[in-house]
């Protein structure tokens, strides 16, 4: 039986005895997604953004060779925080409007109902192993700027320039074309399009139903120093519950930030929503409050989910078309289209 057609003959019976059945059918719900088995072979799977082929490949691995979900997650993000030609994780990634690349990052462990996170972290290219750093070595969950720079460097990190030749020259080029009415002009890719969804999540559900996740990002290109977005927000950039899924963002933090977006889609998925499902109910919200918003407080940016589920069932969804995720499963790394709300606009991010 699904999940959903019990939930529904158990809000039948929960409506007619009132409230204190109504507690109990949201309990019968959860104990479903937990204890229906995973059907044979659809385990492990990892979701992530679309520039984390490589990372949900070396995560399934890893996971299929017995590691730890957070560890395999970890591992593949650090793989695009390390490439200096995603520019908005990491090493290479684009600086805020003084020149400086701060990094934000957040984790969840699904099994040991954990968590860790950070944000302005300068100088230390991975903040994602940062992050787990601070939930395996703290019982503290986030550490910020000059605070979590120290933690890590009492850690062993190395303080580095992450600041590369190309996103200098970027950073050069946006300072020079800056006038009075600029906020955040996102920057463009060989062909002219703008590069937005850099940011990597990526989450991991292993064979045993065990559940972790990752957000790992520069932020918006030359956002104001001190800006911190989503990612390290536990809840709304990220957010695992080992009963039931995972969820992360990618895209326009501060829409996110305003529907708890992870923690949003989570909640609908233990209600017997579909991970796709899920992810779009959590999008119309945002446009639901960005409507009621002035307009110079913020514009219908993109922002895209990417949830699975305690049995291997996963999908994604955008505001905008034309926006892709990464997936591995036993059939294979590929990429998929999300589902989305809105056709992209021309020159939409
Ligand atoms: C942020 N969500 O800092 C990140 C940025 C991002 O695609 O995902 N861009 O708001």
């Amino acid at each position: 039986m699904s999940p959903k057609v019990s939930r529904r003959n158990f809000l039948k019976k929960s409506t007619a005895a009132g409230m204190g059945a109504a507690l109990i059918s949201h309990m019968a719900v959860e104990n479903v997604m937990a204890q229906t088995p995973a059907p044979p072979g659809s385990l492990p799977v990892v979701i992530s953004s679309v520039n984390g082929l490589e990372a949900v490949k070396k995560a399934f691995e890893m996971i299929k060779g017995g590691s730890d979900p957070l560890d395999a997650v970890i591992a593949g993000v650090n793989i695009v925080e390390d490439d200096p030609n995603d520019m908005t994780v990491g090493y290479g990634g684009l600086p805020n409007e003084d020149g400086e690349v701060e990094l934000d990052a957040s984790c969840m462990h699904g099994p040991t109902c954990r968590a860790g996170s950070v944000g302005a972290l300068k100088f230390i290219k991975n903040p994602s192993t940062v992050a787990k750093l601070i939930m395996d070595r703290s019982n503290r969950i986030m550490l910020v700027g000059e605070g979590a720079l120290k933690f890590a460097l009492a850690h062993g990190f190395k303080k580095e320039n992450l600041l590369t030749d190309k996103s200098r020259e970027l950073w050069l080029k946006w300072k020079d074309n800056l006038s009075t009415h600029d906020d955040w002009e996102p920057p463009h890719d060989k062909e002219g399009n703008p590069i937005t969804h850099g940011t990597i999540n990526c989450n991991a559900v292993d064979a045993r139903g065990n559940i972790a996740g990752v957000n790992s990002t520069s932020g918006m290109a030359f956002k104001v120093a001190g800006r911190v977005g989503d990612s390290p927000i536990i809840g709304a950039g990220l957010y695992v519950d080992n009963e039931v899924g995972a969820a992360g963002s990618t895209g326009h933090g501060e829409a996110n930030i305003k529907v708890v977006g992870a923690h949003t889609v989570v909640e609908f998925m233990r209600d017997g929503a579909s991970p796709e499902e899920a992810c779009v109910r959590t999008l119309k919200r945002i446009v639901e409050m960005q409507k009621k918003a002035p307009k110079w407080w913020g514009e219908l940016q993109n922002v895209a989910y990417y949830a699975i589920n305690k049995r291997g069932q996963f999908g994604a969804a955008a505001i905008y078309g034309e926006t892709r995720y990464a997936i591995a499963t036993r059939e294979g790394v590929r990429r998929l289209e999300c589902a989305y709300l809105f056709k992209k606009p021309a020159g939409a991010n």
